[in-house]
């Protein structure tokens, strides 16, 4: 089966609702370059936003199964405002997970050294993420996970995050639903520092990343929810972002 092929199964997955196996059931031979492919063609008459990294802490990478790190984009399609509302119906088995949000004030060549990363950031953000994978009981391998857009399917950017870059592994951060605590870490749990993600990011990214919003990755575990349900990653500096799904 051609990539081509391949990224339509995911699109109709997306459009349909109706969850596939994995891509490596017909294709065990699909390699990780060959994954990036697919997520480009799956994505490419899609309006970008920025970009996420993916399974960059322990506790995710324990969630899936998968322990090296991922790349997707963001879709100008699947913003949610912060304090906002998202349609249960969007979804096929939706779950969400708190994220550091990286601003980038230009681009970034490839080759960028780690302080032009560093001088690139304009400000730092509490965010949530919705995934939602496309394959039936968001089970998947690693270049199956990739060719999906790393499960990608919304995301909050919520208040800025007011601490220097060098306190930013300290910080504790708190996933609720419906009020109740349900995962807590501080965001060292991302690669010891989530600035550390965005060198990743550079490092997979050969042809450069643009100014806008990147995901550091999720600092706790994720949480499935349902409509009603009120979604809140806040940080100890009182920054949060937040979503009720309808
Ligand atoms: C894969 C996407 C992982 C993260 O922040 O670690 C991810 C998944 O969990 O389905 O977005
Ligand atoms: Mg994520």
């Amino acid at each position: 089966m051609g990539l081509q092929e391949l990224a339509d199964r995911l699109r109709e997955a997306r459009r349909s609702l109706a969850p596939i196996p994995q891509l490596t059931v017909a294709e065990p031979g699909l390699t990780v370059g060959q994954a990036y492919e697919v997520q480009r063609l799956l994505t490419a008459d899609l309006q970008r936003s920025g970009y996420k990294m993916g399974l960059t802490s322990l506790a995710k990478q324990r969630e899936v199964g998968v322990s090296s790190a991922i790349r997707g984009v963001l879709l100008k399609d699947d913003v949610i405002s912060n304090g906002g509302t998202t349609p249960r119906t969007r979804y096929i088995h939706p779950r969400s997970e708190p994220e550091i949000v990286f601003l980038l004030k230009h681009d970034l060549k490839g080759d960028a050294s780690e302080a032009e990363i560093r001088s690139a950031i304009s400000a730092v953000h509490i965010g949530l993420e919705v995934i939602d994978s496309r394959y039936r009981d968001f089970k998947f391998t690693l270049p199956d996970v990739i060719a999906d857009n790393t499960s990608a399917a919304g995301y909050v950017i919520g208040d800025r995050i007011d601490v220097p870059l060098s306190d930013l592994p300290g910080l504790e951060v708190t996933l609720s639903k419906n009020g109740a605590p349900a995962q807590k870490a501080k965001a060292e749990a991302i690669l010891g520092d989530p600035f550390r993600s965005l060198v990743e990011l550079i490092k997979l990214t050969p042809l450069g990343v643009p100014a806008g919003p990147v995901l550091a990755g999720g600092v706790t575990q994720s949480v499935p929810f349902e409509s009603g349900d009120v979604i809140e990653a806040s940080c100890a500096t009182g920054a949060r972002a937040w979503f009720r799904a309808v």
